[in-house]
């Protein structure tokens, strides 16, 4: 341990403390804008410089360790003043329109010179022309330039967690700025949009495109019939943000703010993720059966980062590719083709909106092979954060709402569907109902919990089943890209050999995807969430997707079989189109 002290108040630390975390140790806490545990400790903003005791320079707290006898020193005048200026430099090269930032009310520039009390700046704008025109409005990702404090979390996220590098500094001096990285354009860029450097960006630099008018245009469209879906995971996090509980959060109260928004009918992505496991379960143990290599390990395919981090990384194994949409595209396909019909009406009439934790559903959701005769199966994707913008614009007050159940024929879940939505989830649902397809009856519904994956861990889970009749299947559960390309590496030389593997872009799984809330203690909550699910599925009366009695019903009335004809025609796509 280390003796040291903070504005004169005596602490013991561990040994390699750093300053800002001895500082916290002693309830001191220094403000900081670039930092961020385990990921970006370099001291790019100098905000959270500190004054040391006999030292002549100020020095960041945030990678500098602690040494015996140390006298922090974080609320002198020099200190106050340098913090200052550094955050008044910062700013004059801030877009400072905070009235029309989807990060006022929760922006850590904002709050520290709130803190600060800075309320002009003596420095001149500096602010770079035309910036905001050079981005593409049609892309799902959004990026201001004029928005941008160079903190270069986004640059460290994309290449520490995910290693796609889509980021890089450019120009030098005053002049160097984060851009897409080898002077490329944003679309040239293999960007597989998860999403991970918006909710890691400190300020309104990177958000998604914003389309929630478009949502309201479709529900104030007499001739349209709104149908919304809610994904697994936005059920963890819809209201961090909106200051309520996780009691009060609950997914049916938040069917009924989408009722209060004016959408006709709200469904639950679950039902589909239960439909996913019926096509992409058959689907494996065919492959599995056939004991094709070239098809193993069949790879998951719902999620869409995924899906476009392998077709531009390896593509030579697009065809391992599970054939299934994601759950949320079937729902759409089935939305338009069965309850079309339910309701007598032209599937052109109906509008389907997804609320996803996600940013790459953006894009899936626009790929031409996303589609049936009925038209395209999802019309509007919808992160959780725009999720949480409608209900502010229509000043709902979700707490003060009744929970209220979903509509039906496709609103019933299983246990199974909900945990799609942590990483791990996908693969323990497939073995479920993989299991019982093979003898027939039901395992435990704790069989596999082996499965499960870690958010921000590295390296990837592991486990061997013996499905019964001899079958025994290796299984791989990754997430984060970074720990997929190691994986995929460790496949292609032959050093791990798998049959079936879930890979979820994000690092947690869509717990914590790219389209979820962003919150001011930087604390990454993807595991938090996960449990949530877990605890969810654990209470269901229904735990295995086979057991979902709506999704038996879609079959009896209009697809048959798993597999069939219909359901190839509906619910599956070819991944080279
Ligand atoms: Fe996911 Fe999904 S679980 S990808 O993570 O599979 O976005 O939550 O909706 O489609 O169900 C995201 C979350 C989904 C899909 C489901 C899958
Ligand atoms: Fe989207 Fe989930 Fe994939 Fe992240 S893990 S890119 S949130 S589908």
């Amino acid at each position: 341990m280390v003796n040291i002290t903070v504005n004169g108040t005596a602490v013991q630390v561990p040994e390699g403390t750093t300053i800002l975390n001895a500082a916290k140790a002693a309830g001191v806490d220094i403000p900081h804008l670039c930092y961020l545990k385990d990921l970006n400790e370099i001291g790019a903003c100098r905000v959270c410089c500190v004054e040391i005791e006999g030292e002549r320079n100020l020095v960041p707290s945030c990678n500098n360790p602690v040494f015996e006898g140390m006298a922090i020193r974080t609320n002198t005048d020099r200190v106050r003043r340098t913090r200052r200026i550094n955050v008044e430099l910062i700013l004059s090269q801030h877009d400072c329109h905070c009235a029309t930032c989807p990060r006022s009310g929760n922006c850590h520039l904002q709050n520290v010179a709130n803190d600060l009390g800075i309320l002009e700046n003596p420095y001149p704008s500096d602010l770079v022309t035309g910036a905001r025109a050079q981005w593409p409005r049609d892309f799902p990702l959004y990026r201001d330039t004029n928005k941008c404090i160079k903190c270069m979390r986004c640059i460290q996220v994309c290449d520490k967690i995910q290693g796609v590098h889509v980021w890089d500094l450019s120009g030098t001096g005053s002049r160097t700025r984060v851009d897409v990285s080898g002077n490329r354009r944003i679309k040239e860029s293999d960007c597989v949009l998860c999403g991970q450097c918006i909710t890691h960006c400190p300020t309104g630099a990177l958000r998604e495109r914003n389309d929630t008018q478009r949502a309201f245009d479709a529900i104030a469209d007499p001739e349209k019939i709104t149908v919304v879906q809610i994904a697994p995971a936005v059920r963890t996090a819809w209201g961090e943000t909106l200051g309520l509980t996780p009691e009060q959060a609950t997914v049916h109260r938040m069917a009924a703010c989408l009722r209060r928004l004016g959408f006709d009918y709200v469904f639950d992505t679950s039902f589909s993720a239960d439909l996913t496991i019926m096509e992409e379960g058959t689907e494996f143990l065919h492959r599995y059966q056939a004991g094709e290599t070239r098809d193993l390990p069949m790879f998951t395919s719902c999620c869409p980062g995924w899906v476009r981090y392998l077709k531009s990384h390896y593509p030579q194994w697009t065809d391992r590719l599970s054939t299934a949409k994601s759950p949320q595209q079937m729902f759409g396909a089935v939305t338009k083709n069965y309850f079309a019909q339910k309701l007598g009406v032209s599937p052109d009439k109906i509008y389907c909106v997804s609320i996803m934790p996600c940013i790459a559903k953006k894009q899936e959701c626009d790929l031409p092979t996303m589609h049936t005769e009925a038209g395209k199966d999802v019309d509007l994707v919808l992160t959780t954060r725009e999720l949480v913008r409608m209900i502010r614009a229509e000043r709902l007050h979700p707490e003060a709402l009744p929970e209220e159940a979903f509509d039906s024929p496709l609103g019933t879940y299983t246990g199974a569907g909900v945990i799609f939505g942590v990483t791990g989830g996908v693969m323990e649902a497939a073995l479920r109902s993989a299991y019982y397809l093979v003898n027939g009856k039901n395992p435990k519904a704790e069989a596999f919990t082996a499965v499960r994956g870690h958010a921000f861990a590295q390296g990837w889970t592991e486990a061997e089943f013996d499905l019964g009749d001899g079958a025994i299947v290796r299984t791989a559960v990754v997430n984060g890209l970074g720990n997929t390309h190691h994986l995929l590496e460790a496949i292609a030389a032959g050093k791990v050999h798998y049959d079936f593997v879930e890979v979820m872009a994000c690092p947690g799984g869509c717990a914590g995807g790219g389209g979820q809330p962003q919150n001011l203690d930087d604390e990454e909550r993807a595991a938090e969430r996960g449990k949530r699910l877990y605890a969810l599925d654990q209470c269901s009366t229904l735990r295995f997707s086979h057991e979902n009695p709506e999704i038996q019903t879609l079959y009896r009335e209009a697809l048959d079989a798993p597999g069939s004809e219909r359901a190839e025609e509906w619910l599956h796509t070819d991944h080279h189109g």
